[in-house]
């Protein structure tokens, strides 16, 4: 493998060895038993995961359990094929937590070996009592939903957690799907059915679906309430609609482009169905990570009020690295995510239970980094670390024109402007995972540009280049970009990176804007990546603050 061990994450989710894929399943189970020695509660993560090798297939459900989101411990598989309705395959699902605390789990089995057609399954803890939730059954009665009226069977999964309506008592969630499109030239369209059931066990259709958009498959939908005042509490996803003024996400997976996208709007209960905000909304594709983050699943977490977003990121070398290195795919750091004041969009920021692995650290103050130049961070070793930074800058006078063929297409933006392509405010950011002479880097940066005709507010965009990132040849380096709604009319923006040897997960703007790429440097490898504050642009740019620490490696599955 040209993929060094080193590169190896450190405090990023991962199993011992083999392949990962989307849909972390979580839930969290206080107190389950009473047992004293787990008063606190355990968060459980359930993955996709191929037992027998680092490529996708022989797919069952992982399971690790963890008192902090960050320390992990593995236990056997949950769910694996043991069943004609899940045969070939336990796919993604979700945890329900029932009224009596019990968790239901709901995921997709494939029950053919010809075609990958797929029916919808229930499992069961074994014993309640086990705060660890070790044994799941499969009740005789699965498959409890199965592909029908039109349907179509080998796109029809990835159930997601069940809401209960108290005005009627009946449990409703949704099922992914594609509909063929009637006219040749008309692109599919990405549903979401919407089942509903009063027992858990006999569940129909909805007539219509709770939602569809001409966009493809719709994989892993999630949909879950917030709060619509501005808060960072999260919600349960069965809240009542009477109280605190909730508004609804809709989050699906284009597996055509793969990538998560969402809409913020409107659930009508009485006709059960959900309308976005924004008529356009399921065209602009608002997503919740502009880089590697794919079949993410949210939680509410009642411990601390807040609504837990995990995203699945792949590796970008080739799969015969993947199988010589032994292992493939890591789960981003958890995310609080709630909705901006504006209602426009969501914010995310990773949990505060990640800073209890920072050590070491190196704070820079008021340096100002004059164009062309660069700055070292040194001091601390950086490739495993956290970065905080706030910038400043000094002009705003220098930003370019925006080309309005590119107005529109951040990703196309950033490969035409990458990090090497001098700007006037900006490109203006960090080089990590940066070799001694920089050869090197992965550039994490904004550059601004003037306000598009008819606005006053310029255009930021947030953008991570990673085709420096490597010498080595046969690496997958696509740029990364979305634009960030934020105000920069001050000439403040803030940016913090999560660096974990072949990940950097970044945040602009306090959230909201946020880019996971993955790079494999063959320099930059443990004492020998190095960080750097760049500005390539024409105007002054003062670092007001930076520190960066040091992160710890916390239990990992045994590994
Ligand atoms: N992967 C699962 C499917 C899901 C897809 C199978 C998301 O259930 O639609 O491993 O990556």
């Amino acid at each position: 493998s040209i993929v060094d061990p080193l590169l190896r994450t450190g405090y990023h989710f991962q199993p011992q060895k083999n392949w990962i894929n989307g849909n972390a399943v979580n839930l969290f189970i206080r107190d389950l038993g009473r047992a004293p020695m787990y008063y606190k509660g355990w968060y459980h993560l359930f993955y996709q995961y191929n037992p027998k090798g680092a490529v996708w297939g022989n797919i069952v459900w992982a399971h690790s359990v963890s008192r902090d989101l960050i320390n992990w411990m593995a236990l056997e598989p949950a769910l694996e094929p043991s069943i004609a309705s899940d045969k070939y395959g336990c796919w993604s699902g979700s945890a329900t937590i029932l009224p009596d605390g019990t968790p239901a789990i709901m995921y997709t089995g494939v029950n053919r070996a010809d075609v990958q057609y797929q029916v919808q399954n229930v499992a069961y803890p074994r014993n309640a009592s086990d705060p660890l939730l070790r044994e799941w059954t499969k009740p005789a009665h699965n498959p409890i939903i199965v592909p029908e009226g039109g349907v179509n069977g080998t796109q029809f999964r990835d159930p997601t957690t069940a809401w209960r309506d108290e005005r009627d008592g009946r449990w409703r969630l949704l099922v992914g799907s594609r509909e063929e499109a009637r006219g040749a030239a008309a692109a599919p369209r990405g549903v979401a059915y919407v089942y509903r059931s009063r027992d858990f066990r006999r569940w129909a259709r909805a007539r219509r679906p709770l939602h569809s958009a001409r966009t493809g498959m719709w994989e892993c939908p999630d949909f879950y309430p917030v709060t619509a005042d501005g808060r960072r509490a999260g919600l349960d996803t069965s809240v009542s609609s009477s109280g605190t003024r909730v508004k609804y996400v809709l989050k699906n997976s284009l597996d055509l482009r793969r990538y998560d996208y969402y809409t913020v709007g409107t659930y009508d209960r009485r006709k059960e169905r959900y309308v976005p905000d924004d008529p356009a909304g399921d065209e602009r594709h608002l997503r919740y990570d502009y880089g590697n983050f794919y079949a993410s699943k949210t939680f509410y977490d009642p411990a601390k009020q807040r609504r837990i977003l995990w995203g699945w990121a792949n590796e970008s070398d080739t799969a015969a690295d993947d199988v010589a290195k032994g292992w493939a795919g890591i789960q981003a750091i958890p995310r609080t995510v709630w909705l901006d004041p504006t209602g426009k969009q969501l914010m995310q920021w990773p949990i505060e239970e990640v800073e209890a692995l920072r050590g070491k650290s190196v704070t820079l103050k008021n340096r100002v980094v004059k164009p062309g130049q660069h700055v070292e961070v040194t001091g601390l070793q950086t490739a495993q670390a956290d970065v905080e930074v706030s910038f400043e800058v000094s002009t705003l006078a220098a930003a370019e024109r925006l080309d309005p063929a590119l107005a529109h297409d951040a990703q196309r933006l950033c490969a035409v402007k990458g990090a090497d392509v001098a700007g006037g405010v900006g490109p203006f950011g960090l080089w990590v995972l940066a070799s001694a002479n920089r050869e090197e880097r992965t550039a994490v940066f904004f550059r601004v540009f003037r306000p598009a005709r008819g606005n006053n507010k310029p255009v930021v965009l947030m953008c991570t280049d990673p085709r420096k990132s490597s010498l080595n040849p046969n690496l997958y380096q696509p740029t990364f970009a979305g634009l960030v709604d934020t105000d920069i009319s001050n000439g403040k923006i803030s940016l913090r990176s999560l660096i974990d040897r072949s990940v950097v997960e970044s945040f602009g703007a306090g959230g909201r804007t946020c880019i996971l790429s993955r790079v494999y440097p063959s320099l930059a490898i443990d004492k020998n990546a190095r960080l750097f504050v760049f500005n390539n642009g024409k105007a002054d740019v003062k670092v007001s603050r930076l520190t960066a620490w040091e992160m710890r490696k916390p239990l990992m599955n045994g590994a």
